[in-house]
């Protein structure tokens, strides 16, 4: 593997004078404006534009350094990339934050304040968009060339606020705002082909009739940490392949050429907001080819320009599928090879397995891809006929020599899944064309992974036992430390004097200080700190005085049943009764934080917060309980407020049903800031607590194995409800419509969602989660014990870096040696 070796000295060392005079220069030449005029955001501005010029330059010097194609590159196939705000990250791996701060001061304007002014592109749901930003800066920061590919919507996910309590929605334009970070490259667009048909002429296909859409990429720059390489992701935006066709005009097909051009320019236009079912939608399967398609043939281009013949592909090329969603690069390939490069289909089959590697991040069955076979064939015609010869291939070859003459292992690994009702269409199955498209498949976490090949794939684990591999999630030490919390980085800093931000498990050497009272004053001080600036966030956003010194317990992930915050909702409006039944009662001060968004058209998770927010108003006004007791959910959770909110956090809620959760990567950002998880023994927190220690972390709640049992042997909520008093309590007072009294029934679906089925154990968890909540309460009230642990968490986070993910990805499974 090629370290970079490229003389950037001059950038790294640039001096606060150096910042100081570039910013001028810029403000007076390339925005018209005098310093001492100049807004917060036209220093925003101006700063981002002069590390442009630097990204600029290293991406000339990386590229220059690659191109004799001696490196295998990573591609990152992905069509969420949630990369969150750049000119603050951009400075700190540039090694100017500290220049830029002093810099801007000397204009008479605080950086912090001037980073406020971007805008925060929210390409992305959740975790699995925000995992693949992560993973592009540590693939830069461990200097393996790569690529991020996806789209560059206009549209990033909705933009949340409250009427009344309620979510609504609205478009959030980012693009409208300034955002110098993107260069358009019109010379590397690509042409799309889609519907049309197949003829085959003396055994070779030709896919005719086809509608044409252009897609042009704009690059985004993305650098490491402590190393001159930049590497690019690339987002493709949808265009017209020409403006108005007079040709079908005069030909009285108007309507043509402009569906071409409404179909093109829709295909970049939003982000689906679900995050846990797919939308069923052709517009959706065409973002997944338009992207595919634009970067397959981006990269062929780019081997080609490097290397002579097809010989050196697999072992310079590796491809890996985020999810599903790109999944059909797999036919897409063979098309390549097979109709346009001449390759026999066993030959074009076999590369395709050695470039193609599959990520798997969730076993909830309604969120497993299919596609109607009939739509499919409408809209990527020959792609069907291929996905149909690669299952055939793979079911009269490889399972029929596995298991031969068992007809019923074929019907289970068909990629077709027949429907149990002839009315309704065959589905393509897109895992299943992933797994046998691919070299390897992972889960992303060790449980989740063990899940995979026990209870997603078991047959294919049998047939190819080395394929299923676990790479645990990690997290960016940089933006979730450095960059989200200066004041910690710099204690970790003067302790250690190592450099743990590109070796977190340098954090372990923290240990030895746990107990050291005066290390504990400090790490207490600085949380403090964080919270009385999240303090001043949540007046601003809330209208609500809370008190730092309360305990901040936050749960901040999208709204989902599995994920269960009204688990947290329930036992909060626990403690707010027991309170009123004693207000004198001898408890810690507490904040519960959520912040979350439901995807639009999932009405229990929105009905969630309503009842969240409708608790929050009545606990928050109630004089009774003196403050005792504060309900706070920010609106529009995204990544520049997950900066804000996590250095702060004391507890961590990390409490789906056993099962469900993947990994989570929020658990390791909480705990890396030192906050205590509360939490089921589900994804990552598994390995959180093997490595904090299980007297360092809160866990209840029912095993995987426990919940299976409890399903088999028939599970009723009515019984737990009938014999917890509390419990019971709190149910009958969110059903009496008294939270809500304008609208009584308004929280029947949240209510019989949990008494009729509870599908994810909410009540079966709920006891062993108030107990746990008990324990947090005990263990604040002695602060050498909770300072102690808060310390040990942020010190054993070590393995949770996206750098250590990398790594493995590079180890086992893109045969990349560092
Ligand atoms: C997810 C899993 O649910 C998480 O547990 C996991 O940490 C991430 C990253 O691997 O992937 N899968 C998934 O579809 N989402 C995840 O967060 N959902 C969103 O991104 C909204």
């Amino acid at each position: 593997m090629s370290r970079m070796n490229v003389d950037l000295n001059s950038v790294r060392t640039m001096d606060t004078a150096q910042v100081e005079q570039g910013i001028r220069r810029i403000l007076e030449q390339s925005l018209g404006v005098e310093p001492d005029e100049a807004t917060p955001g036209d220093y925003w501005e101006a700063l981002s534009l002069l590390v442009r010029e630097i990204n600029l330059d290293r991406i000339r010097n990386t590229r220059r350094e690659e191109k004799d194609g001696s490196v295998r590159r990573v591609y990152y196939l992905s069509l969420e990339f949630l990369v969150g705000r750049l000119l603050g990250n951009n400075l700190h791996n540039l090694g100017i934050y500290h220049q830029a701060e002093k810099a801007t001061a000397s204009f008479g304007v605080n950086l912090s304040d001037v980073l406020e002014y971007e805008t925060d592109p929210a390409l992305g749901n959740g975790g699995l968009g925000r995992l693949a930003a992560c993973f592009l800066d540590s693939l830069t920061t461990l200097n393996v060339p790569a690529f991020g590919y996806g789209i560059n919507y206009r549209f990033g996910l909705f933009k949340q606020g409250f009427v009344g309590g309620k979510q609504v929605e609205s478009p959030d334009a980012w693009r409208e705002d300034s955002f110098p970070w993107g260069i358009e490259k019109p010379k590397r667009k690509q042409v799309v082909r889609l519907y049309g048909q197949v003829r085959e002429v003396d055994g070779k296909a030709y896919w005719d009739d086809t509608q044409e859409v252009l897609g042009v990429p704009w690059d985004l720059p993305v650098t490491g940490y402590n190393t001159e390489r930049v590497n690019t992701l690339r987002l493709w935006e949808g265009r017209a392949t020409e403006g108005f066709d007079l040709n079908s005009f005069d030909a009285g097909r108007y309507q043509d050429s402009r569906f071409r051009e409404i179909l093109a320019e829709n295909i970049s236009q939003v982000l689906y907001p679900n995050d846990s079912h797919p939308e069923g939608k052709e517009l959706r399967l065409i973002q997944q080819y338009f992207f595919v398609a634009c970067s397959l043939a981006d990269l062929i281009a780019r081997y080609k320009r490097e290397h002579e013949g097809w010989e050196q592909f697999t072992s310079k090329v590796v491809i890996q599928l985020n999810d599903t969603h790109p999944a059909i690069a797999v036919p897409e390939l063979l098309r390549i090879l097979m109709d346009e490069e001449d390759f026999v289909f066993t030959k074009a089959l076999e590369i395709c397995r050695s470039v193609f590697c599959y990520t798997n991040h969730t076993l909830l069955p309604e969120a497993l891809e299919t596609w109607s076979q009939g739509l499919i064939a409408r809209v990527l015609p020959r792609h069907m006929q291929l996905i149909y010869k690669i299952n055939y291939h793979f079911l009269h070859n490889e399972v029929e020599k596995h298991w031969p003459g068992d007809h019923q292992m074929k019907n289970r690994l068909s990629i077709i899944e027949e429907p149990n009702n002839p009315a309704e269409p065959q589905m393509v199955r897109m895992a299943y064309l992933s797994v046998i498209g691919s070299h390897k498949v992972n889960g992303v976490a060790a449980l989740h992974s063990s899940l995979v090949k026990q209870k997603l794939f078991p047959e294919f684990d049998e047939l190819w036992p080395d394929k299923i591999v676990n790479v645990t999630n990690g997290v960016t030490p940089r933006r979730w430390l450095a960059n989200c919390n200066p004041e910690l980085a710099e204690l970790i800093d003067s302790t250690l004097k190592s450099d743990w931000q590109s070796d977190l498990a340098r954090l372990g050497e923290l240990k030895v200080w746990a107990d050291d009272p005066e290390f504990q004053k400090k790490f207490a001080r600085i949380k403090r700190d964080n919270k009385v600036a999240l303090a001043s966030v949540i007046d601003e956003l809330c209208g609500v005085k809370v008190n730092p010194d309360a305990i901040f317990d936050v749960q901040i992930k999208r709204l989902h049943e599995y994920k269960r915050q009204q688990l947290n909702l329930l036992h909060i409006m626990a403690v707010y009764r027991r309170l009123l039944e004693d207000p004198d009662l001898d408890v810690p001060h507490r904040v519960f934080i959520f912040a979350a968004k439901a995807a639009p058209g999932y009405l229990v998770a929105k009905n969630i917060i309503y009842a969240i927010n409708r608790l929050a108003d009545r606990v928050n006004n109630d004089r009774r309980i003196r403050d005792k007791l504060k309900v706070i959910f920010l609106p529009n959770y995204r990544v520049s407020l997950a900066e804000k909110i996590i250095p702060a956090a004391d507890v961590s809620e990390q409490i789906s049903t056993a099962g469900f959760e993947a990994s989570g990567t929020g658990n390791m950002k909480l705990a890396l800031n030192g906050a205590l998880t509360i939490g089921t023994m589900d994804g990552a927190n598994v390995e959180i607590a093997e490595e904090v220690g299980e007297e360092n972390i809160f866990i209840f709640g029912k095993t995987v194995e426990e919940v299976s049992d409890l399903r088999q042997r028939g599970y009723n909520p009515r019984d737990i409800y009938q014999h917890n008093e509390e419990l019971k309590a709190v149910i009958d007072w969110l059903a009496s419509g008294d939270l809500s009294p304008d609208e009584p029934d308004a929280f029947r679906p949240l209510v019989e969602s949990l008494l009729d089925s509870d599908y994810f154990l909410t009540l079966a968890d709920y006891q062993s989660y108030s107990d746990a909540h008990d324990r947090i309460v005990k263990a604040w009230k002695a602060p050498s014990y909770w300072w102690r642990m808060a310390i040990i968490n942020t010190a054993s986070m070590g393995k949770f870096s996206s750098d250590r993910s990398i790594v493995d990805y590079c180890k086992t499974i893109w045969n990349i040696g560092l």
